[in-house]
């Protein structure tokens, strides 16, 4: 894992984007974003049952899993939005980035590889994209039955209760 300010710079959403700035793991957790590396799956098994991550399941994301639809589905995992429950991931194999905005709105970008995991809060704003590899392989791990609709950043989102719970949590 490493995680930077993200560049802003015209190009590709799959190029680094790296300013050259880090961030480091416990500014991510004032965000409320949770990192560990487990190369051990086990310590995966102990975390699900830790925190009642009952389901789980694994995505391939990649031109020869996907077809003619990966282009759409990486535009549409980089449309910025939240969800109502957390959002966990376990990479396998390849590499991808995690966007999350900062307490000011800047985006921290997050790259993630083999053996690591992520927790996003709910309500935290963020967007995920492959990068120039175009192939990551994650365990996503989730409760009984998820509230994990992407829900588009609006104004009127900004009025959504788990929304509220997360900006009066990390961002005051
Ligand atoms: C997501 O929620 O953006 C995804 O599941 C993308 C693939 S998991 C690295
Ligand atoms: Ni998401």
């Amino acid at each position: 894992m490493r995680a930077y300010w993200y560049d802003n710079a015209p190009g590709d959403q799959r190029l680094p984007h790296d300013s050259g700035k880090d961030v480091n793991a416990s500014a991510l957790e004032q965000l409320g974003v949770l990192y560990f590396r487990y190369p051990e799956v086990a310590a995966v098994d102990e975390l699900a049952r830790e925190r009642g991550y009952r389901n789980r399941d694994e995505i391939t994301v990649s031109p020869e899993k996907m077809g003619a639809v990966y282009e759409d589905k990486v535009k549409s995992f980089f449309h910025e939005h939240l969800h109502e429950d957390e959002e966990i991931r376990y990479i396998r194999d390849g590499q991808g980035y995690f966007d999350v905005r900062s307490k000011g709105d800047e985006w921290v970008r997050i790259q993630l590889e083999k053996d690591d995991l992520i927790i996003l809060p709910p309500g935290i704003y963020h967007r995920f994209t492959t990068d120039e590899s175009n192939y990551i392989q994650a365990m996503r791990l989730f409760k009984d039955e998820p509230k994990w609709t992407p829900l588009n950043r609006s104004g009127e989102l900004d009025s959504n209760q788990f929304r509220q719970e997360y900006v009066s949590h990390y961002l005051n």
